[in-house]
């Protein structure tokens, strides 16, 4: 195994708990703006989850819950207009301030920077929404941070194909080897596996039944000095709270 060069951070559930009080918020305001009376509820969004990429979500939320609604004939233009609704009401949201960062991200982010690791992204997301995350809640400037931002249809097959690992690696001309990702999802990291990348998991609320198979360490949370992780699955190495040390250690094992 190469020595560690660069982290890559899944976006959605990882840098930050966005889908129950982000995403799915969002869907919900451009349905009702566009006189639609379509209410994603938690536990149906639970389900719509398994279908990554919110045009691709939309599409999957019609044919099983709405197989009665009279389909335009430009479907997947209706889809993308509504789409792109949803997306100036989720940075909306982002702007207000409306979803933190997770515990431990920030500390993590700058700790890799002081260390000289390299950082990317690799998200199914739309980039507007990684930039407008980013900007409000690390500061403009963060952006500059990851060398890559590898963010929704710059691939055409999004998670849980490993293609948005492979094409970051690659802008970053790096390999498997050399990398490390961090996921919260079972599509995730089954992209991420697909790219042969070691991958540390971060569980939340729609995601802790899931089936994280072959992980490096599954984890509730990436925690602080002050505030220990809970070790789900795995081994935490004497390590209390996720850092650059105890990274290192799971790239190495
Ligand atoms: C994230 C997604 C995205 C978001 C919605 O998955 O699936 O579709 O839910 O974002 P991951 P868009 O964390 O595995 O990358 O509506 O912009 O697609
Ligand atoms: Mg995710």
């Amino acid at each position: 195994m190469s020595e560690l060069k660069a982290l890559i951070f899944d976006v959605d559930g990882t840098l930050a708990d966005t889908e129950r009080d982000g995403h799915r918020i969002a869907f919900n305001l451009a349905f009702a703006d566009a006189g639609l009376n379509w209410n994603w509820t938690v536990d149906i969004y639970e389900d719509l989850l398994s279908v990554t990429g919110g045009k691709e979500r939309i599409k999957f939320y019609l044919d099983k819950y709405q197989p009665e609604f009279d389909e335009p004939e430009d479907l997947s233009g209706f889809i993308a207009e509504m789409h792109k609704a949803k997306t100036a009401q989720y940075t909306n949201l982002l702007a207000k301030g409306a979803i933190p960062l997770r515990p431990g991200v920030e500390r993590l982010l700058n700790e890799a920077r002081a260390a000289g690791l390299r950082l990317a992204i690799a998200t199914t997301t739309t980039p507007e929404n990684v930039s407008a995350l980013l900007e409000h809640t690390l500061g403009k400037e963060s952006m500059d941070w990851f060398e890559v931002i590898a963010a929704g249809d710059i691939v055409p097959a999004k998670k849980p194909a490993p293609d948005i690992y492979d094409f970051a690696m690659k802008e970053m001309n790096l390999t498997a080897e050399d990398c490390i990702a961090f996921e919260d999802s079972r599509n995730g990291i089954l992209s991420s596996h697909g790219a042969n990348l070691k991958t540390v998991i971060t569980i939340n609320d729609y995601t802790k039944d899931h089936d994280f198979s072959g992980a490096a360490i599954v984890l509730d949370q990436y925690g602080e000095p002050d505030a220990a992780f809970t070790v789900i699955e795995g081994d935490a190495l004497g390590h209390r709270y996720m850092d650059i040390d105890m990274i290192k250690k799971l790239h190495a094992a």
